[in-house]
Order: structure tokens, then sequence, then C-alpha cells
């Protein structure tokens, strides 16, 4: 546990009052654990209750959401916006809509944006919002009702210096448009108080690549600075072949690795001679499920209905790029049996705290997502940029200043980490101080 009794303190009584929020207490306690040294040195942040006040959001918005489906039934979903913290900019994060939203993933989520977004050195507060509403298997004109009844509830809550929201799992280009047209036709203004957005409704080119992309330029660092290697001949797998995990495959490949296991809700696919990426880029154009559907194109691969199979397979990088908490104990104990000697998050908090302990116990490389998936985020910072400067970069624009980030984020979380915790490659440990030294900072100047 903790050795700080400010710490001890501030997280038991946490988990009495949110005992039913185990995800959200899961990151807390991660974030905690890395700051219990700066803590026990920096009489300021117990003094100005500082801990009390980052675990708490500063402000949650729940609202319910009517709208008609195609039969004409009348259909309820809860939502809500998590504003968890604003100390150095504009509260921003992504909008999920998946069957298991609740207010513990939202808080979680938002938690750990806001040192996300720390991270990136943009001016960019912390946020999460969503919906138990699920995309998946309804229509397109339901999507746009449901899309438009959230926004008539959420739009008085947002906007491009209050609060900028994204896309996030089960939130891609077509349901942005939808939130987003909505809101531009109640505040009848061009703001782009929403990033992710389509490239001709004021959206960003790179921003669809960045978390992948962003992810791969974060490994590489970590190949380079601890192995003094490249992605060259590398075995990688991926969980997850949505936005993050097939431009993470694209990048990979690019830069000389070999993809050679991805997975999705229906299953696993490997093949040691490298995955067909192209072919599920393609796939995915008109179906959310593709890896039960690439056996047919691809008769020589395996094929696994288990997801979780993926983990079995022997690799040297595993990327899991799906959702929170998919590498338990046993894969992480078969990914280490099996070779893999770095994992780098994708998605947000993928791996559970025992794994994540067994992984450091083994020397696992490891790349935590606040730090490796913060691509996807920075570059929704640099849309607002372009958006409140009236002006388009071009993509080899947007993916150099994104590599650039990546290349900073890195370097903050490995000096960090050295500087407190004399080993460098607590990258854990490192992203979490650097993301909460300037928000603390920040809360700091601004008095209680
Ligand atoms: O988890 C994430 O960082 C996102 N879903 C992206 C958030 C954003 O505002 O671009």
């Amino acid at each position: 546990m903790f050795k700080s009794a400010y710490l001890i303190r501030v997280f038991a009584d946490l988990s009495k009052r949110y005992q039913d929020q185990p995800e959200f207490l899961q990151a807390v306690e991660e974030v905690l654990q890395s700051i219990d040294l700066l803590v026990e040195k920096d009489p300021r942040i117990e003094r100005n209750a500082i801990v009390e006040r980052i675990v708490e959001p500063e402000r949650m918005i729940k609202f319910r959401v009517s709208w008609v489906d195609d039969s004409g039934k009348v259909q309820i979903n809860r939502a809500m916006r998590v504003q968890f913290n604003s100390a150095i900019g504009p509260y921003k994060g992504g909008i999920r809509f998946h069957h298991s939203v609740n207010e513990s993933i939202m808080k979680f989520l938002a938690f750990e944006q806001t040192f996300k977004n720390s991270l990136t050195c943009l001016p960019l507060g912390g946020a999460k919002g969503g919906s138990d509403f699920d995309p998946e298997g309804k229509s397109d004109n339901e999507i746009m009702r449901f899309c438009q009844g959230f926004i008539l509830e959420l739009y008085r809550h947002i906007g491009p210096r209050m609060d900028v929201p994204a896309g996030d799992l089960g939130v891609g280009a077509r349901e942005v448009g939808y939130l987003y047209g909505m809101y531009k036709r109640i505040e009848n203004e061009f703001s782009g108080t929403f990033t992710s957005k389509g490239i001709e409704s004021g959206g960003s080119l790179g921003r669809a690549e960045a978390t992948g992309y962003g992810l791969c330029y974060f490994v590489e660092e970590m190949l380079k600075t601890f192995r003094n290697e490249t992605f060259k001949d590398k075995k990688v797998i991926i969980s997850g072949a949505g936005k993050v995990g097939s431009m993470a495959a694209e990048k990979a490949i690019e830069l000389g690795a070999k993809v050679i296991a991805i997975s999705d809700i229906s299953g696993m696919i490997h093949d040691e001679k490298g995955i067909d990426i192209e072919l599920i880029k393609n796939l995915s154009k008109t179906n959310s499920i593709v890896i039960d559907k690439y056996q047919t194109y691809h008769p020589e691969s395996i094929f696994s209905p288990n997801p979780t199979d993926i983990w079995t397979v022997p690799c040297d990088i595993a990327l899991p790029c799906a959702t929170q908490n998919e590498i338990y104990l046993d894969s992480a104990k078969a990914l280490v049996a099996n070779g893999c000697y770095l994992v780098a998050e994708g998605a947000n908090m993928p791996t559970t705290s025992e794994a994540n302990k067994y992984f450091r116990e083994h020397n696992v490389l490891f790349g935590p997502g606040k730090a490796a998936n913060a691509g996807g985020v920075a570059v929704s910072g640099l849309e607002m940029t372009q958006n409140a400067t009236f002006q388009n970069w071009s993509f080899e624009e947007v993916d150099q200043k994104l590599h650039g980030i990546m290349k900073k984020i890195f370097k903050r979380c490995h000096e960090a980490s050295m500087t407190y915790v004399g080993r460098p490659d607590d990258l854990i440990t490192g992203a979490n101080i650097a993301g909460f030294m300037k928000v603390y900072q920040a809360m700091l100047q601004q008095g209680v």
C-alpha cells in the first residue's frame, strides 16, 4: 500500500465512498502509488488538500436521453459527462457509447485523461462522457436521433473554451458528425467544439491515425532507449482491430515490424507470415466486427473464437488496444513465458493491477496508456488550434508534430522515473508523476 499516512487516509475514505466503483478506484490507486514519494517530500500537497481535490471530479452532469427507434417505440438511455479537472485547460476527452458505460468507468477514464492531457504539454483539462446506448445493431437514423437527443442536453455544458468532447469506443466519424451537427445547429456558430470531426467538417488530417501511430512512436523511443533497437523484424501482437489497433498495426509494419496476430470481440487470427492489415481496414469500412471474417480471405491463417487467446501467441511486443482490463494475470504469465519483453497500452487501462505487477517483477518494459496512447488527444489539441485559427495543416505537418509530442512525452516520463525512482524504465511512475506535477502546480497557483 502507501507509505504516506495522508494517502492511506485519503484512499480509505475514497474506497468507502465509492466502493461500487472498482475501475475508478483502480485508476486512482495506481496514481497515488506513484506520487507516494512526492507527498512525503512536499508538505504543500497535504496542506492544500491537493490529493482529496484531484480525485474528485469538479462537476458531473447526468442526464436522460429519450429517442424514438425505427419501429416507433420510445427508448431511454442514461448519459453523463464527467468534467474532472480544468486546472490546465478546458475540459477535454472523448465520448463513449457502450452498454458497459457507468459512473465508475466514466470517472476512471476522466481521471486518467487529466494526467494524459497534462503529459501532452498542451493546455487541456480532463473529462470523459458517454452513454449506455450501444450503436451496434442500430440503424443510421436511430444513431442520428440518439446523438441529437444527447446533444440537446449536453450542448449547454460544452463550448470551445469550456469543454471539447471527441470520439471514443462506439463514437466514430459518423457519431461525431451527428453530435457536432446538432451542436452547431443549436449554437449557430462554427466553434469546433468537438474534435475527431470529419475532415470536411473541420477535422484534422492525421487525427484518425493519431492514437495508433503515436503508440508506435512511443514504443520506438522505448526500444531505442532501453534496448538500442528498432521495430525492425519484431513480432507484434495487437488486441483490438478498431481505430487504434488497425492504425498501430499499419505504423508498426511501416517501421519494419511483423504484426502476427490481431483480435476483436469475435476472436483472434494468427499468421506468422504477417496479418493483411489492408484487408482488415477494408472490411472495417462496412463491418464493426471483422476478425471472424478474415479466414475466408486467408484460409492459411489460424482463427480462434476466443479473443484472449491472442495473449498466448509468442511475440516480442504486445499492444493491447481494445478496452480496460483485458490483460489479466493469466495472460501476463503467458506473455512472459512466451518471450514478450515489451507491452505498451493503446487502450485506457487494459492491464489489470495484478498483470501490471507481474510485468514489473519480470522486467517487461511497460508503456502505460496515459503516455503511450496520448497521441489521439494530442492531435485533438492540434485540431483545436487549427479550428481556432482557421487553418488546415497537411497530414505530414500534423504527423510530424505528433511524432515530436510523443518523443517529448517519453522524455518526460523517462526523466521523471530517473529523478524520482532511480529506475529509468519505470514509466508508470514516471508518467504519473510528470502528469501530476503540472496539474498540481496549476491547482496550487489557482488557490482553493
Ligand atoms: O482516450 C482518449 O484519449 C480519447 N478517447 C481521445 C480524447 C480526445 O479528446 O481526443
